[in-house]
């Protein structure tokens, strides 16, 4: 038990002390009334002395309680718009939406650029439409009613390039009934043209190896009857300068209609941002996010593409080639991100 000694002017004060000193489950063990001397020893002023005793278990939940109340007060502070920055100045009734949208990942500038302009409560599909404005439009490939179109893959290695690529060579052969060729110009990872031209034989697609500019423009024209041509390139350490220089020299971006940057949303957003922006050197025209099976993050496809002119093409789910391809719909993603609300 820790023991305290309290001198006060009265009981009263005396054991008012000791209760917000020691709980309301301190005990008093002793009391005492007493003068106090003055400086020149005559007279003196009363005085009241009490022990008092608390159990160690019940300080320490005093404390608890004590952390407790300030929890308390914090949470007050967030819920009125104080503890979080960027909720300062909103509405109450927008600060549900501010949380969700906080949750899905997407940037705060964002949110706040969204929901400035609402001053009651926040209506779903203005707050959709808001978002989608300033979103770059979805689109996918179409191949030319004459000729053919030259469609390739780029991006950091293992974001699912290959994969893609031959989803896409599904989704034109099989489900469009479009004549399709395939053209690698990896041969940067171990045993990647024998696992490409291994997936062209599963699909039934003619494929070449295009090593060097001048084979690429020979694989054009070897195709040159196929109406969608499909182009896988290395994996590239983006970071490294040489790398890419590699990676533009093997795929002569003039004889590409529409580049696609592939990027796994399984990775962190400043990563992605590096990615884009490095990528930006090859002058890509459209996303393809991977791995939305492995990653709740579905903030990063907004905020990477907020305010940008590169479309949005597909998105994809799952390892199987044969399917898990879709093209990105992004008030689905949003509709996904707001839930019922
Ligand atoms: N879960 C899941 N896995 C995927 C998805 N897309 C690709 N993968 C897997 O990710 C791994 C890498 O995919 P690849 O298509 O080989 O990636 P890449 O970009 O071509 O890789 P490199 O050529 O080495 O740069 C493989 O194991 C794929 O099965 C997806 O949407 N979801
Ligand atoms: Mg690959």
């Amino acid at each position: 038990m820790q023991i305290k000694r309290y001198v006060a002017s009265s009981i009263k004060d005396a054991v008012t002390r000791v209760k917000s000193d020691l709980g309301e489950n301190a005990v008093i063990l002793h009391t005492r009334r007493f003068r106090e001397r003055s400086l020149l020893g005559l007279g003196g002023v009363r005085k009241v002395e009490i022990l008092a005793g608390v159990e160690q278990d019940e300080k320490k939940l005093l404390s608890v309680e004590k952390e407790l109340a300030e929890l308390k007060k914090l949470l007050q502070k967030f819920n009125n718009g104080q503890g979080q920055e960027g909720m300062g100045g909103l509405p109450a009734a927008a600060r549900q939406t501010y949380c969700q949208l906080l949750d899905a990942g997407i940037r705060e500038d964002i949110i706040q650029e969204v929901l400035m302009e609402f001053t009651g409560k926040v209506d779903s599909t203005l707050l959709q439409k808001k978002i989608l404005q300033n979103l770059p439009p979805a689109r996918v490939p179409k191949p030319p009613k004459r000729g053919g179109m030259v469609i390739a893959v780029v991006g950091p290695s293992g974001s699912g390039k290959t994969s893609v690529l031959m989803r896409l060579a599904a989704r034109f052969n099989i489900v469009e009934g479009v004549a399709v060729g395939l053209i690698t110009t990896d041969n940067h990872r171990v045993a990647a043209t024998e696992q490409f031209e291994n997936y062209g034989e599963a699909l039934g697609l003619p494929v070449e190896v295009a090593l060097t500019p001048r084979q690429f423009k020979r694989s054009l024209e070897v195709f040159k009857d196929k109406k969608v041509i499909l182009v896988d390139t290395a994996g590239r350490n983006p970071f490294q300068t040489h790398e890419m220089r590699r990676l533009e020299d093997s795929l002569p971006r003039d004889c590409v209609d529409e580049l696609l940057l592939v990027l796994s949303l399984n990775t962190r957003e400043d990563d992605l941002f590096s990615y884009a922006q490095k990528y930006r050197q090859l002058e890509f025209d459209g996303y393809v996010f991977t791995k939305l099976d492995e990653s709740q993050n579905r903030g990063s496809i907004i905020n990477l593409t907020w305010c940008r002119p590169e479309y949005l093409s597909y998105m994809t789910r799952g390892q199987n080639v044969l399917e898990g391809l879709e093209v990105i719909n992004p008030q689905k993603i949003l509709e996904e991100i707001l839930g019922d609300e």
